[in-house]
């Protein structure tokens, strides 16, 4: 009977054991899928030199915050102890202290110049890429996302997953059928433009954050460090399909993407023309998503 037990609790640890390994083997060969948790609190994990040196800025400033959030919530807390009717009958007629006025104004302008250095540093770094190897060019329709690769002479529209084309896996409203895609680790120069209104493009793992203007090109930058895929949205309110053109970057290795760029330049080769500019398309009452041919 022990004996059986024994060799029970055995075959118990060794599943244990392999399911761990298992779990361990699947944990370090799966890709990064970066879309926010549920409960989540706070930014999503960086993926690119922009948003990791954006997170740790942003961990500064959470230390500084809530210094200042605790001395002020302290100071108040002391002030109405100590000078309460009871704890103080009878109140200074004090209006003016020169010290305190100088020291409260140049305290929080030294502040603002402390944090003003790195933020200045990182905005210009996350201004345009030095040395490009490759440009993108992003544009914003309504209601979706055209990307382009100019080098390469291939362009496509990644349009919204309708519920029925949804797979295991995939996000109503996340998942595109056409991703952007691009070769870890190369440094992507993305120049941003729309076709009619005002659009952003934001990605918030790799802290891309960038409005597209008709009639303007704007320019941002992007090293994806790890492969995978990396979810976002349109975040500028620009019209009733706004909802419905998610943004999707996935992140191949050199050999995978080259294998992917040489079905890409047959299957969405440019074919010289310009393509037109797409009008606005009233949505009919009751309808839940644009009509393909209307996007
Ligand atoms: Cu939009």
């Amino acid at each position: 009977m022990t004996l059986l037990r024994r060799s029970a609790s055995l075959l118990v640890w060794l599943l244990i054991a392999v399911a761990a390994f298992g779990f361990a083997t699947t944990e370090a060969v799966a890709e990064v899928v970066s879309k926010y948790g549920a409960w989540q609190l706070g930014p999503q994990a960086p993926y690119s030199p922009v948003a990791e040196q954006t997170i740790e800025f942003w961990n500064v400033l959470l230390v500084i915050i809530i210094l200042i959030a605790v001395f002020v919530l302290g100071l108040m807390a002391y002030v109405c102890v100590r000078f309460k009717a009871s704890n103080n009958p009878t109140p200074t007629k004090t209006t003016h202290n020169t010290l305190i006025e100088v020291l409260w104004t140049a305290v929080p302008v030294l502040i603002l110049v402390v944090i003003a250095v790195p933020s200045f540093k990182l905005l210009y770094f996350m201004d345009h890429a030095v040395d490009p190897e490759m440009t993108i060019k992003v544009n914003g329709q309504q209601w979706s996302w055209n990307y382009e690769y100019p080098d390469d002479a291939v362009s496509f529209d990644s349009l919204l997953l309708e519920p029925d084309e949804i797979k295991d896996g995939q996000t109503y409203l996340l998942d595109v059928d056409n991703p952007l895609v691009l070769p870890v680790g190369k440094r992507v120069q993305i120049l941003l433009a729309s076709d009619n209104v005002m659009h952003s493009f934001f990605v918030p793992s790799l802290m891309l954050q960038i409005y597209t203007t008709p009639g303007r090109t704007n320019e941002t930058w992007v090293q994806v460090t790890e492969p995978g895929t990396f979810y976002g949205q349109c975040n500028q309110i620009c019209g009733t399909g706004h909802s419905y053109m998610p943004i999707v970057i996935k992140a191949l290795s050199e050999a995978d993407y080259a294998a992917w760029l040489k079905k890409a330049k047959v299957e969405f080769a440019m074919d010289g023309t310009v393509r037109p500019v797409q009008m606005a398309v009233a949505r009919q009452p009751g309808q839940v998503t644009m009509p393909v041919s209307d996007r």
